[in-house]
């Protein structure tokens, strides 16, 4: 296969990556299980909404259709705003141990902030939203120990939802023996969200990495299992597995071509550099990005659409230096913005 190469400086170096990966997309019946639906899908609502299926640019909080540069500050509890349009903003929301979040729970467009505070032990946890619609802060008990935050819309309403990935080696069955990994939804499109979508997939080791993939405007539940993507599309209910990336990847998504179908992409470090490396698709060239740094003081990662064209770009927070870098093609944008500690959105 042909491989693009792509030179991009970040800080004072520039590297010229190429590479190759194979390719292979395979699809399977779903052996990972079915979804156990508890309740009817009926949409209740009041409050403004984006049409359903219609995209937002990750962490918007100002709506312009831009994501904003957003850090989290655990010592005060304090979200930091660089907003695209509306400029600079503090909020407080949360408490000492809390982990940030970012999603349009209430649908009006624009990224609410949230935080998730973990289950210890036995206890449940639960997810503080502030809705950007009206201001109003709102408390769910959600989530146990050890579950990972996966806000997305998955059950395609045009808001998303609060839902976790639980690892398998956290998820035990009635005997104590090890199952699946295991999704919890609270879908808002559902008559009573209370009833949760669940839905055991995956294994032991996977790393989640919801998307939508298959561009019907509904999340898909998808895991990274070494050197493959499961992707259990929400347009047919199959699950997709996409050969991609190898052992120590880490997941990541982006839509770089900005068609609304998510790319399987993963981050490898290498040589104490962050190097991406996007799926291409169909007769494409693969595209391999190094931008980033992977050592000591380590870079944040993150996936938004900076520059408001509806085509997603890699980015890094460097909290040492307070600074985001924002890919581009030529380079790299630098924005200064967040302190050392700070936790960078989405
Ligand atoms: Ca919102
Ligand atoms: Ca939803
Ligand atoms: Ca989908
Ligand atoms: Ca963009």
């Amino acid at each position: 296969m042909r491989v693009q190469r792509r030179v991009v400086a970040v800080g004072a170096a520039a590297a010229v990556v190429i590479a190759s990966l194979t390719v292979a997309a395979t699809a399977v019946s779903d052996r990972a299980g079915e979804a156990q639906r508890t309740a009817g899908s009926t949409t209740t609502t009041t409050a403004p909404r984006r049409p359903p299926g219609e995209r937002t640019a990750p962490a918007d909080v100002d709506g312009d259709g831009t994501s904003d540069l957003v850090v989290y500050r655990p010592a005060t509890g304090t979200f930091w705003i660089d907003g695209s349009r509306d400029g600079q903003q503090a909020v407080v929301l949360g408490q000492p141990g809390d982990v940030p979040t970012v999603g349009d729970f209430d649908g009006d467009g624009r990224a609410d902030l949230a935080v998730v505070t973990p289950g210890v032990g036995t206890g449940t946890g639960s997810w503080t939203i502030r809705s950007s619609a009206d201001g109003k802060v709102t408390t769910l008990a959600f989530g146990l120990e050890g579950d990972v935050p996966e806000p997305a819309d998955y059950d395609g309403d045009g808001r998303d939802d609060v839902a976790v990935f639980r690892p398998a080696s956290a998820a035990e069955g009635e005997g104590g023996e090890t199952t699946s990994a295991t999704w919890f939804v609270r879908r808002s499109g559902a008559a009573d969200p209370s009833e949760l979508l669940v839905v055991p997939f995956g294994v032991a080791g996977d790393q989640p990495a919801p998307a939508d993939y298959d561009g019907d405007g509904t999340a898909d539940l998808a895991v990274q299992r070494v050197d493959t993507r499961w992707i259990r599309r929400s347009s047919d209910g199959e699950t997709e597995a996409v050969s991609w990336g190898q052992a120590w990847d880490q997941p990541v998504v982006l839509d770089l071509d900005g068609d609304g179908r998510a790319e399987v992409a993963v981050l490898r470090r290498v040589d104490g550099a962050l190097r991406w490396y996007i799926r291409p698709e169909g007769d494409d060239d693969a595209t391999i990005l190094e931008f980033g740094r992977a050592l000591e003081p380590d870079q944040q990662h993150l996936v938004g659409d900076f520059d408001g064209d509806g085509r997603s770009e890699p980015a890094v927070f460097e909290p040492a230096t307070g600074s985001f870098w924002i890919w581009q093609p030529d380079g790299a944008r630098v924005e200064s913005w967040g302190e050392p500690g700070d936790v960078a959105l989405p």
